[in-house]
Parts: C-alpha cells; sequence; structure tokens
C-alpha cells in the first residue's frame, strides 16, 4: 500500500473513532455538540492522529497498535481542532475560512465558537484517561502521555508558541525567532503525537527520544513547507511573480531565507527526522518513514 492509501485508511478509522468519541448519551447543549463536531468533522489531513498510529507501528506492528492508539488520536486531532477553531478568531487571526469551510464563529459565533474549542480541548483529556481505562495502554504510560500533552499543548508548548507569534508579529527578524515559535506552535504537537503513540506501544527510552526528535524535526519540516506552499498558492492567484507574503509583511522561512534556501531546509530537516527513526532499532518504521517523504514532496 503506498503512503497516500495508508494516510487516507488511517485518516478514515480515526474519523469513525472520532464519532464514538463524544457519547451521544451525554447531555450536551446541542449547539455546543454541533460546533464541536463542525470543525472535527471539517475534513483536515488528520496528520496527527496519523502519526500516533503510524509510531505505535513503528514500535509493534499494525494490528496491535491500532486499537490502543486510537484514543490518543483522537485526543490530539480534538486539541488540534480546538487550536485551529480559536486561531481563526477574530481576536487572533480573523479568517473566515478554514479547510475550505466558513470558521467554527463564522457559523456559531464568537462564544460558542470559543467554548467549543474549550470543549474540545478538554475532552481530549478524557479521550486520553479513556485509554488506561479501556486496558490497552498502561496505566504508568496514559500519565507520562497526560504530563507531556499537558505541557506540550500548553504555556511551554503550542500556547507560548502561538503568543509569541501573536506579540512578535512585525518585529521577528532572525532565523532564530522564527524558529522558536514553529518549535512551539507547530513542532511540539507532532512531536506529542509520535511520543504518546511510541509510548502506548511501549518504546524503549531510547527509542522514545528519537521519535521526539524526529517530531521536533519533522514539524519545523511541515511548516517550512506550508509556508512554501502558500507562497506559491499565493502567487498562482495574483498570477504574477510577486512575493505577496512580503508584501503583507509576513515572516516566514521563504521571507528571510527564498525559497531555494528553504525548500533545502525542508530537505535536510526532513532526512534528519529519518535518521532519528532509522538509528533508534523500531521493528516496524517504514510508515513513520514513508510519511516523512510524503510531507516533504506534498503540493497542498
Ligand atoms: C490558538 C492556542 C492556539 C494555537 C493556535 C494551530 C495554530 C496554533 C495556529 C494555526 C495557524 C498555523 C499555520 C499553525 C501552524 C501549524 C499548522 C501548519 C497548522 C495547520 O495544520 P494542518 O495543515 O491542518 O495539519 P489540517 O486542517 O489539515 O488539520
Amino acid at each position: 500500500m503506498s503512503t497516500a492509501d495508508y494516510i487516507a485508511e488511517k485518516a478514515a478509522a480515526v474519523q469513525d473513532a472520532l464519532h464514538q468519541a463524544l457519547p451521544q448519551e451525554w447531555d450536551v447543549p446541542e449547539r455546543l455538540r454541533e460546533a464541536m463536531l463542525y470543525s472535527l468533522n471539517a475534513g483536515g489531513k488528520r496528520l496527527r492522529p496519523v502519526l500516533v498510529l503510524a509510531a505505535a507501528e513503528a514500535v509493534n506492528g499494525e494490528a496491535e497498535a491500532a486499537g490502543a492508539a486510537m484514543p490518543i488520536a483522537c485526543a490530539i486531532e480534538m486539541v488540534h481542532t480546538y487550536s485551529l477553531i480559536h486561531d481563526d478568531l477574530p481576536a487572533m487571526d480573523d479568517d473566515d475560512f478554514r479547510r475550505g469551510k466558513p470558521t467554527n464563529h463564522k457559523v456559531f459565533g464568537e462564544a460558542v465558537a470559543i467554548l467549543a474549542g474549550d470543549a474540545l480541548l478538554t475532552h481530549a483529556f478524557y479521550c486520553v484517561a479513556q485509554a488506561a481505562k479501556n486496558g490497552r495502554v498502561s496505566a504508568e504510560a496514559t500519565l507520562a502521555i497526560v504530563e507531556e500533552l499537558a505541557r506540550l499543548a500548553g504555556a511551554p508548548g503550542m500556547v507560548g508558541g502561538q503568543t509569541a507569534d501573536l506579540l512578535g508579529e512585525q518585529g521577528i527578524t532572525t532565523i532564530e525567532e522564527l524558529d522558536y515559535i514553529h518549535l512551539h506552535k507547530t513542532s511540539d504537537l507532532i512531536a506529542f503525537s509520535v511520543q504518546a503513540g511510541g509510548r502506548t506501544a511501549g518504546a524503549s527510552s531510547s527509542q522514545l527520544e528519537a521519535l521526539g526528535i524526529f517530531g521536533r524535526k519533522l514539524g519545523l519540516a511541515f511548516q517550512i513547507q506550508d509556508d512554501i506552499l502558500d507562497l506559491v498558492g499565493d502567487e498562482a492567484k495574483l498570477g504574477k511573480k510577486t512575493n505577496s507574503d512580503v508584501e503583507q509583511n509576513k515572516v516566514t522561512y521563504p521571507y528571510l531565507l527564498g525559497m531555494d534556501k528553504s525548500r533545502e531546509e525542508v530537505e535536510r530537516l526532513t532526512a534528519e527526522a529519518k535518521q532519528a527513526v532509522e538509528e533508534a532499532g523500531f521493528a516496524y518504521p517504514d510508515r513513520l518513514l514513508g510519511i516523512a517523504d510524503y510531507l516533504m514532496k506534498r503540493d497542498h
């Protein structure tokens, strides 16, 4: 099976699991449930949950990995989705469209959008607890996953990265400042995903360390590639070779280093990410390595 087919198959399994993840019998205000499901079902790439599953598979093989890791896969997609809902709000990026659909606050209003994000973040921790409760992940591993999720999604992680980005906005001038933002805003959830996947499958401490390196480097490569694709897309829309991000003063890798050097960075980071996994003695690393290559070559 190709990597694209593998990602599609796992993303479909995640979609099914997400449908079950918010119990029907819970007495939740209908508008809130709708708002949560609206963004969860809006058709994201499911990159983070697929990485959870692929990392578990790297340790244990596909069949073993899937059931144990799935609650964690759902949890990370909920955290990611909450971050997108909040990021789109007028107080932050003020976006009208996300994943090709009107943003959550455009459909449900700001107050419900904020609450839907809050509820998804909170529910993620419920999902993590289910992993231990259904007996497929040890209590010790689950505790470590809770701790890491709180850290990497929180102030020292994604929220910190988002804050630095918002407060820095026009004042960022160096690659180091940009790397700090990328590392926390983007890489931390990706690193969490692969490490948590590994933990569900009983990865050794050296394997967890390798997964951390893989996730951080892959996250940086992913963000630079995202900025390259944004710029290429903007240029195509404008129908001329104009750097619209330069016009908007959006400081990115392509803005600071140019396209060619940015592409080289994506290749270098991807190679280093793969090397960390290749050297860590996983029994089934191929899917994880395939996803790294797939992301480097993606065009959307
Ligand atoms: C509001 C606390 C808080 C954080 C927001 C996710 C985020 C942090 C901001 C969104 C803007 C952005 C470009 C973030 C960098 C990470 C990133 C590239 C997110 C988009 O992830 P994809 O491409 O999205 O995986 P889909 O829609 O496919 O799930």
